[in-house]
């Protein structure tokens, strides 16, 4: 049986997993109406990632026997005044998320609920990877500037997400 505090914990952090999902897909909508194909496939994976992200803890609190419970997500910002402007947005929810990742492994390791310790090893590890994906195209962003050519380059190398 899954830990009280533990399982309200888990369940917020599922939330705030769909809502990034959301806020890319938002993203991603975005993008496309401005002609960024490339930036607007990279944002529908990356929408699709935290969809499975959600998906691991839904079926870990089942899996422990406890209650899923589902909140409401909140609607997104619709539109970005620029590509750079986007992704430093993203680049900052993911340090988000790894805070409140942390906050639950914290939580986990106080309670002694070894096996949520465990399991969220694997979040762990995959910020550190989204935090170096977003950041990385901030950057790349930052060298190319306001150059047209630049961002079609980038939009191109982007597009090529699967
Ligand atoms: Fe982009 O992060 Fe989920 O976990």
């Amino acid at each position: 049986m899954i830990n009280e505090s533990v399982q309200k914990a888990l369940n917020e952090q599922l939330n705030k997993e769909l809502s990034s999902a959301y806020l890319y897909l938002a993203m991603s909508a975005d993008f496309e109406q401005k002609n960024l194909f490339g930036f607007a496939k990279w944002m529908k994976v990356q929408s699709g990632e935290e969809l499975k992200h959600a998906d691991k803890i839904y079926g870990f609190i089942l899996e422990r026997g406890g209650k899923v419970d589902l909140m409401t997500i909140e609607k997104p910002q619709q539109s970005w005044e620029s590509a750079m402007k986007a992704f430093q947005d993203a680049y900052e929810h993911e340090k988000f998320i790894t805070n409140s990742i942390y906050s639950v492994l914290e939580l986990s390791q106080s309670q002694k609920d070894y096996a949520t310790v465990e399991f969220l090893q694997w979040y762990v590890k995959e910020q550190v990877e989204e935090e170096a994906q977003t950041e990385q195209i901030v950057k790349k962003l930052e060298m190319i500037g306001d150059t047209p050519a630049g961002l079609f380059m980038l939009d191109q190398e982007l597009g090529h997400r699967e």
